[in-house]
């Protein structure tokens, strides 16, 4: 039994979701603890510091949008905010609502465990203080847990070293250094143009060339955000019955209907519109016909071909996987850089780094001499975050152990799971919640369970939990969506895959965030189906 403190509602994170979900539940008058790691809001954005970090969803798509009031008083400056100006507006809402008074900083949750005598959650902190609470809800992001590999020697690197997502808040000097970075996914090629501009030397040490396309950002054009803001009710229900979370849909077409003159017209128009989705939705099958994938994947290439200069560069940095089956990247000014006298490419996919040394990296082939290495290298997605605390629920069974480090993930809705009794996860695995613009999933997720506590609480249930055949089913439907997809056929972190030892799955929803909002919907108005409440 704790003596500490005791609360409602405990929640882990203080970043988009840990934040509304604090100023949903204070809201409806229950009292609600968060606890985070940093000493300040802001989760991802607060951690990725690293030059060049920018949102790859539209801003004026990137906000909140439960206070009109919050969207009416914040202008982003341009199509894709940098990550100055996103944290920026998370204090901006933080300082608005007050949500600091209900946060401890600096703390990291150890354990939560759940007590079947007594119906709550014992949570333990690293800074002492026991907590119990009724409910736990975990905001603890999908790409939190940041991974730098086992590299022989990198003990033994005498110059600086910096992983991308937990970049030092002060300002990191590249001037007059040889510069390395390991890892060519979204952080890698954000970063890479940034770094070129300011270091002697910059070397990539890439394994797998990546499709990325034009961001074409821009400051905005205040009509834009004034039509936006005009419509934002009509905007809002297009992102929320979307695929993605954003507006717009695939086109009703299959790639194989046009001729290649009218793809390749296709494929141009969207190149120069930019963005994240454009290119992706020209056509209905890029992301399950393999063909159809092929022929946007030959349209990037031939892009590269056409940006780089150095044709052996250039043939080094040709993707040959299923386009977006990694995550698509867009980027300002990428192969660009390859044309630079200060930046060299070294692919380490058949000669792969052996060992960091006192000096800097060496590769099966050669060793290149740094000043300074940057991780760029990712995260134990999804439920590296959740493993990171000690989470015991019924019969003191981990979720480690239920979930057999993964081998053997099931969630219901991707929002709670069997065995783990009013435990909610936001964002969780099997949900959209990466494929999908995470402020709408965000909001969705936090706004599901706020109306479940409500219900638990008119009604008097002491408990929530998801039923096993409710979970078996939903973990079932979501591993055949995603085998009908081309997803599985690539290793990625979407599969675990970039994980050493880490079992292989598809760990998202990919039904779309329309389809799953009516599911969940549709839950909650049959008397939470698929739960047991007592
Ligand atoms: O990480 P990644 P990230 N030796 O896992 C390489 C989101 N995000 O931080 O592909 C050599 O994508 C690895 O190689 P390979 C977004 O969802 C969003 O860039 O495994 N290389 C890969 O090139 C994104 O998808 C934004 O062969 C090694 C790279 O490191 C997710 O975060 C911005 C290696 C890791 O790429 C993760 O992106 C940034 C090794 N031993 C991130 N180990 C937005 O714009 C790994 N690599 C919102």
């Amino acid at each position: 039994m704790t003596t500490g403190q005791n609360y409602d509602v405990v929640v882990v994170g203080a970043g988009f979701s840990g934040l509304y979900m604090l100023h949903r539940l204070r809201e409806a008058g229950y009292s609600t603890r968060v606890y985070e790691l940093a000493d300040d809001v802001g989760g991802t954005w607060y951690w990725n510091r690293y030059p060049g970090a920018r949102c790859d969803v539209e801003s004026v798509f990137y906000n909140y949008t439960f206070s009109v009031e919050i969207l009416n008083e914040w202008t982003w400056s341009a199509r894709y905010a940098e990550q100055p100006e996103i944290l920026r507006y998370i204090n901006f809402v933080a300082d608005k609502l007050d949500l600091r008074r209900d946060i401890q900083f600096n703390t990291r949750i150890e354990s939560a465990h759940y007590d079947e005598a007594t119906n709550r959650w014992n949570i333990t902190t690293d800074e002492g203080t026991p907590v119990s609470a009724k409910y736990f809800i975990t905001a603890v992001g999908c790409l939190s847990a940041s991974n730098v590999p086992h590299f022989k020697g990198l003990e033994n690197f005498e110059g600086e070293w910096y992983h991308t997502g937990r970049w030092p808040h002060e300002k990191v000097d590249f001037e007059g250094k040889h510069v390395g970075v390991i890892g060519t996914g979204s952080s890698g090629i954000q970063s890479i143009p940034a770094i070129a501009k300011e270091a002697k030397h910059l070397t990539v040490f890439q394994r797998t060339p990546q499709y990325s396309t034009p961001a074409h950002n821009k400051p905005y054009d205040p009509d834009r955000l004034k039509q936006i803001r005009e419509n934002f009710d009509e905007v809002k229900e297009e992102m929320r019955y979307s695929l993605t979370g954003m507006p717009g849909a695939p086109r009703d077409r299959s790639a194989l209907d046009d001729s290649p003159e009218e793809r390749q017209r296709v494929f141009e128009a969207a190149w120069e519109k930019g963005g994240l989705m454009n290119l992706s939705y020209t056509y209905n099958d890029i992301n399950v016909n393999a063909e159809a994938n092929e022929t946007l994947a030959s349209f990037i290439r031939s892009k590269i071909r056409e940006i780089v200069k150095d044709p052996e560069v250039a043939a080094k940095l040709m993707p040959d996987f299923y386009y977006a089956t990694k995550r698509p990247i867009i980027d300002t000014d990428y192969f660009e850089t390859y044309n630079r006298d200060n930046v060299s490419l070294v692919s380490v996919k058949n000669a792969p780094i052996e060992e960091i040394t006192s000096t800097g990296i060496r590769t099966t082939e050669k060793e290149y001499e740094l000043d300074m290495i940057v991780f760029a290298t990712g995260f134990d997605a999804m439920t590296g975050p959740l493993f990171k605390m000690d989470i015991r629920g019924k019969d003191g069974v981990s979720l480690q152990e239920k979930w057999d480090d993964g081998a053997q993930l099931k969630t219901y809705l991707g929002l709670a799971t069997t065995g783990f009794p009013n435990m909610f996860m936001i964002t969780g695995p099997e949900s959209p919640s990466v494929l999908s613009n995470m402020m709408v999933s965000i909001e969705q997720h936090v706004e599901w369970i706020s109306e479940c506590i409500e219900y638990m609480e008119k009604n008097g249930a002491q408990t929530i939990e998801a039923n096993v055949e409710a979970e078996d089913d939903w973990s079932s439907h979501c591993r055949e969506v995603a085998e009908a997809t081309l997803f599985t056929k690539t290793d990625s972190w979407y599969m675990g895959a970039n994980i050493e030892g880490k079992p292989r799955g598809f760990q998202i929803y990919l039904g779309g965030v329309g389809p799953y909002r009516q599911i969940c919907d549709d839950v909650a108005a049959k008397g939470y189906e698929g739960f047991s409440l007592t």
